[in-house]
């Protein structure tokens, strides 16, 4: 078992990392920046390193700085949680080649799924339905790119290789604006992610995001664990994640699992992850694969009882999965809102200090956050400080637990999107469920056009 784990992350995530640690016995280390000396986590980890000053780049991203933190405190393992070094393959590699073990998938698989051409030839070759696409880089030949589009039917997208998540990509609707537009992607690619190469996939106008987690132990076992609906976004931020995804059969998503797993048992997949799929007319389409524990990875937790970020320890201690896939059985329904400090209207990040901070409580009601009365929030980092996530026995319930568990949340002194919240779980379109990605952007574009504001 690992015995001591680096934590290279902050906030909410470092906290449930730090838990899952110590239910397992195992020592933590909080490595934070100088304006995060104040974290929760920071105060309830057994020891603490300051890696640098507050800019991320300096800090959390500091990868010389983390591993050090890891060997002046005798660490085995570093946990790197989601966003800053968490799908970086280089740093996956240097901790592993410095004597750690870093907690998830190899490097070499890292860096196929950040390639995002290559983690679709891998898929489709393992079998998992992708969208009609280029199926590789596109060329420099017009002509080329032109009867690539008309084979696949406008509209297409163009996306680049070292994209993901919503940055680089470009949708083109008509055939005069295709070599512009592939010229453009390619720049902004180019600046953003020293890789030029795009890809081109036929573009879905309505779909939905439904997400499938996994789990492997790099032994040859893998399980899946259903699916979340991630559809209420705003310009690729979640908003609102929940499971199971409206209106999906048992058959659906028994077929769609066993594909997962087939593809994570191809690959030598280790430890959580994510597939990440366009859902629509009935049918999955990959887009992406995430190689970390997710934001949204609690309302999996909820309907499955199965403890994520300990599972990732014990596959990383070398111990084989020991849930079987027939184990898995899901229950009831799971609802996470991300709170973040926020102007409600304007979206503008709103940090601050914590005035006067109740949390939400009660059956099936969950608040994972590490912020306290008096907490400052600094203005340097992701302005998400908490989740709350509710269960129930059915959608129509979960719902209900949630709109009394936000009514019940007391944060002031900063502005929160809790009236947001509040609001969604109150419209009648989140409430039939199964709503597409571009729902929750439509309703805000309309409120603002009634001159209502979006509190
Ligand atoms: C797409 C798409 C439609 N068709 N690909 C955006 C994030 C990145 N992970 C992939 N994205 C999309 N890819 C095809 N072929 C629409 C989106 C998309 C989206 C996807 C998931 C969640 C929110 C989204 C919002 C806008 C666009």
């Amino acid at each position: 078992m690992l015995d001591k784990v680096v934590i290279a992350n902050r906030g909410e995530i470092a906290l449930r990392v730090l838990r899952a640690c110590h239910a397992l016995g195992i020592r933590t280390v909080a490595v934070h920046s100088t304006v995060d000396r104040n974290l929760k986590h920071v105060g309830m980890a057994d020891e603490s390193v300051c890696i640098g000053p507050a800019p991320a780049a300096e800090s959390y991203l500091n990868i010389p700085a983390i591993i050090a933190a890891a060997e002046v405190t005798d660490a085995t393992g570093i946990h790197p949680g989601y966003g800053f070094l968490s799908e970086n393959a280089d740093f996956a590699e240097r901790v592993e080649k410095s004597g750690f073990v870093f907690i998830g998938p190899t490097a070499d698989v890292i860096r196929l799924m950040g390639d995002k051409v290559e983690a679709i030839r891998a898929m489709k070759a393992a079998g998992v339905p992708c969208v009609p696409g280029s199926g590789g880089p596109l060329g420099d030949d017009p002509d080329e790119n032109a009867r690539i589009a008309t084979d696949i039917g406008l509209p297409v997208i163009i996306k680049a290789a070292g994209g993901g998540g919503g940055r680089g990509m470009r949708v083109v609707r008509e055939l005069a604006q295709l070599q512009s537009s592939i010229g453009t992607t390619k720049a902004e690619a180019k600046a953003a992610f020293s890789n030029d190469q795009v890809y081109m996939e036929k573009f879905l106008e309505n779909p939905r995001h439904i997400e499938i987690q996994v789990l492997a132990d790099g032994q040859g076992n893998a399980i899946h664990l259903g699916e979340r609906d991630c559809s209420m976004q705003r310009r690729h931020q979640k908003v609102v994640e929940e499971a199971p995804a409206p209106g999906l059969t048992d058959e659906q998503r028994a077929q769609i699992g066993a594909v997962c797993v087939e593809a994570c048992l191809r690959i030598g997949y280790r430890g959580a992850g994510t597939f990440e799929f366009l859902y629509q007319d009935g049918r999955f389409y990959f887009i992406e694969m995430n190689t970390r524990i997710q934001v949204e990875h609690p309302v999996t937790e909820l309907v499955t009882g199965i403890d994520l970020v300990r599972q990732q320890l014990l596959i990383a201690s070398g111990e084989k999965l020991s849930i079987r896939q027939e184990d898995v059985v899901l229950r009831g329904h799971a609802i996470e809102c991300r709170i973040n400090a926020e102007d409600p209207d304007t979206f503008m990040p709103s940090p601050g200090q914590i005035k006067r901070f109740h949390p939400a409580g009660g059956p099936g009601v969950r608040w994972d956050s590490h912020i306290y009365e008096g907490y400052r929030i600094p203005p340097n980092y992701d302005s998400m400080i908490g989740k709350l996530i509710v269960h129930g026995p059915d959608r129509a319930q979960a719902i209900a637990r949630m709109r009394i568990a936000l009514a019940e949340l007391v944060i002031e002194g900063i502005k929160t999107n809790v009236p947001l919240q509040q609001r969604i779980m109150a419209d009648p379109g989140f409430q039939e469920g199964g709503r597409n990605i571009h729902y929750l952007e439509k309703r805000i574009a309309e409120r603002k056009d009634k001159g209502i504001g979006l509190g």
